[in-house]
């Protein structure tokens, strides 16, 4: 295999990073930024409709800016928190690997974190995304996916959709995060970050059991989700870290027991990001010792099963986007490293990061656009602008959902060579379910890649 050695943690760190610039909706990609990936604007999402899931039946929502979420042009907020909250965490790892001028984005030499910058075109959005009452909508979206065509191509018209318990606590908990990390950035901007995320607190305590479906004339990304006290219990952890109050605390307090046994994060169940949060913040709920040894006991774990393994990896589960969660998975067996020091950890999140990079049974290396590592690196990557853009490259910097046993767009004439779980991946446009990108699939890379290089 070509990649024995992590080559250049920090680099990769960045050119993860930068994929969420060329995410960016209602904005032109200018060359001096995007080079032959430059684009005009798409999707300026000044006159959203609203639907009448939103609450409202008349009217239009301006909701400019964020994210497309993955290989689609939509915006959902459930998935954008765990990807804010995975990004701020890899700024507060090592916030000068991202220092201004790093990334090579517009916000570039305006003095302050390039990283920031960035995140902050996110949460801009999201701030759009909340209503009168602290309740904040779930997505801006078409009623049906669109074709494979470039942003501008899209004239479909674009609806505000579903308001819901999990989508105003993933906005609660990262505006909390986000009035901590900005605050030496803009405090004005962080104050108007934690009014916001105790409203939706105080909507979210005052209707706890919202779930989203989607309604019958919607039909992309769902993001539903039933089970809400992993999203109360981060949300609280966030809140009780920004403001000491003695509700968050008392909350955390109750609830943290459930949460100790700690698995790696995912957008449906995010009480990881808030026991991550209480190891490394402030240590307002006295539970910052406890809350380290969940995250140690989650390495000790995968470093025993990395000695049961014969490529030295810690468990995979190759479900759909299975490199997020090898990602999510090294990001914390380099936090328990931070906690002890102890090499083991460093081997295994080594093993995680050659797997990645190539070694492993496809021969690939799962992020776009590096050269001379792995075997073969993918190419038709299911994101609409690489499919639609008439260059050869895909835009760089992404992570490939990955292997994937249960072959979710089989039924749709996706053909996989060797269906063993470990080689389900195909690299084919139409392959959805090992060969999308999104921003909660780069996040957990970033942030992995950022403790790796300053461990
Ligand atoms: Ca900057
Ligand atoms: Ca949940």
């Amino acid at each position: 295999m070509l990649c024995a050695a992590v080559p250049n943690a920090d680099e990769l760190a960045r050119v993860l990073a930068k994929s969420y610039y060329y995410q960016r909706a209602s904005q032109s990609l200018d060359p001096q930024y995007a080079g032959q990936w430059s684009r005009p604007a798409g999707h300026p999402d000044t006159l959203v409709a609203f639907h009448p899931s939103s609450g409202r039946n008349e009217g239009f929502l301006s909701s400019p800016g964020g994210w497309y979420d993955a290989g689609d042009y939509n915006k959902y907020v459930v998935n954008a928190g765990i990807s804010v909250a995975s990004l701020l965490m890899a700024y507060e790892a090592a916030p000068e690997l991202f220092a201004d001028r790093s990334l090579n984005i517009p916000e570039s030499g305006n003095g302050q974190n390039d990283l920031l910058d960035e995140v902050k075109y996110e949460l801009d959005w999201l701030k759009t995304m909340q209503d009168t009452d602290g309740g904040v909508y779930v997505k801006i979206t078409t009623k049906n996916f669109c074709g494979m065509v470039m942003p501008e191509d899209d004239k479909l018209q674009r609806w505000v959709v579903g308001k819901t318990t999990t989508s105003a606590l993933d906005f609660c908990a990262t505006m909390a995060m986000a009035s901590r990390v900005y605050g030496s950035y803009d405090a004005a901007y962080a104050a108007d970050c934690l009014s916001r995320a105790e409203r939706a607190w105080r909507w979210s305590v005052e209707n706890p059991a919202i779930r989203y479906s989607n309604p019958p004339d919607i039909l992309t990304g769902e993001y539903g989700d039933g089970q809400m006290s992993d999203e109360f219990f981060w949300a609280a952890v966030e809140l009780a870290v920004a403001t000491g109050g003695e509700e968050y605390k008392a909350y955390v307090r109750e609830h943290f027991p459930q949460y100790a046994n700690l698995r790696e994060p995912s957008w449906p169940f995010v009480a990881p990001l808030g026991i991550m949060t209480l190891a490394f913040a402030e240590d307002v709920c006295g539970l910052q010792a406890e809350a380290a040894e969940s995250v140690i006991a989650f390495a000790r774990r995968s470093v025993a099963q990395a000695e049961q393994s014969p490529e030295g990896m810690p468990d995979i589960n190759f479900n759909w986007g299975s490199n997020s969660g090898v990602a999510n998975t090294g990001a914390l067996i380099l936090c328990a490293y931070r906690l002890t020091g102890d090499k083991a950890f460093l081997k295994v999140a080594e093993a995680v990061s050659n797997y990645l990079l190539g070694d492993n049974v496809t021969g690939y290396c799962f992020i776009t656009g590096i050269e001379g590592l792995g075997e073969k690196t993918p190419v038709n990557i299911h994101h609409r602008p690489s499919a639609a853009d008439g260059i050869a490259a895909p835009v760089p910097g992404f992570l490939v959902g990955g292997p994937n046993g249960a072959h979710n767009d089989a039924h749709e004439g996706v053909v996989y060579p060797d269906p063993r779980p470990a080689a389900s991946y195909v690299d084919i446009t139409e392959s959805y379910a090992s060969n999308e990108v999104a921003i909660n699939w780069n996040a957990p890379a970033v942030l992995f890649y950022a403790l790796y290089a300053q461990p």
